[in-house]
């Protein structure tokens, strides 16, 4: 058992990536958060370490293109994946960091879960799902994070946050779903708590 605790806020930034080969060494435990533009991403995870001005907010949606890298210690990693399904970008560039995210997700050793975050009134678009199924065929536990949850009232937001959990049940996967809102800070505990315990997983022999 591993007495370590984990703190996100020791989140500093290391390294924006256009593609994998310039990563730091693939070892160590990486949490991925990945999301269509304008999903939540960077507040998200400026709410998660508690600070401000961790990921840019973008105020040109597409623009996030890189692999970003956060280390918190210990060989341990949050990376911001490029967004995706951003349709006002020329095809070339898309295409490259479509090509970045893929790799990522199919070569990445050290990466041992992935927050799929998204705007929880327009939740499991196509490309969420393609990423989410993907996740469950590699055995790569996921947290759904429903972000801007303060726009819906808390009966709707249960509601979607059923909805959501009953269309990735028959995935049989490990997937959590979590109401979250960087404005209000709601889920942010739960959220903080499922990402630090993929931290500490023990290592596979
Ligand atoms: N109301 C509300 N707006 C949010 C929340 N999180 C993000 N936003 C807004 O959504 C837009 C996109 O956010 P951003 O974090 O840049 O998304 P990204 O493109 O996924 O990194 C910005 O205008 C944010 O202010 C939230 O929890 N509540
Ligand atoms: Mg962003």
């Amino acid at each position: 058992m591993s007495s370590t605790t984990i703190h996100l806020s020791k989140a500093t930034f290391t390294i924006s990536a256009p593609d994998i080969r310039r990563l730091p060494e693939d070892s160590g435990i990486e949490v991925a958060f990945a999301g269509r533009s304008n999903a939540g991403k960077s507040s998200a995870l400026n709410t998660l370490t508690n600070q401000k001005g961790l990921a840019r907010i973008s105020k040109t949606p597409g623009r996030t293109q890189l692999i970003n890298v956060f280390e918190i210690g210990d060989n341990k990693r949050l990376i911001d994946l490029p967004g995706y399904g951003f349709a006002k970008v020329p095809l070339e560039m898309k295409k490259k960091w479509q090509k970045a995210l893929g790799e990522y997700l199919e070569k990445r050793e050290s990466l041992k879960g992935l927050v799929v975050l998204m705007d929880i009134r327009h939740p499991l678009k196509d490309l969420d799902m393609d990423l989410i199924q993907w996740a469950a065929d590699s055995d790569l536990p996921v947290l759904a994070l429903l972000t801007k949850s303060d726009k819906l009232s808390q009966g709707k937001r249960s509601a979607e946050v059923l909805k959501v959990k009953k269309a990735l049940a028959p995935l049989n996967a490990d997937i959590k779903v979590q109401a979250f809102s960087s404005l209000k800070r709601t889920g942010e505990e739960q959220a903080n708590s499922i990402i630090c315990d993929w931290f500490l997983e023990e290592p596979e022999e």
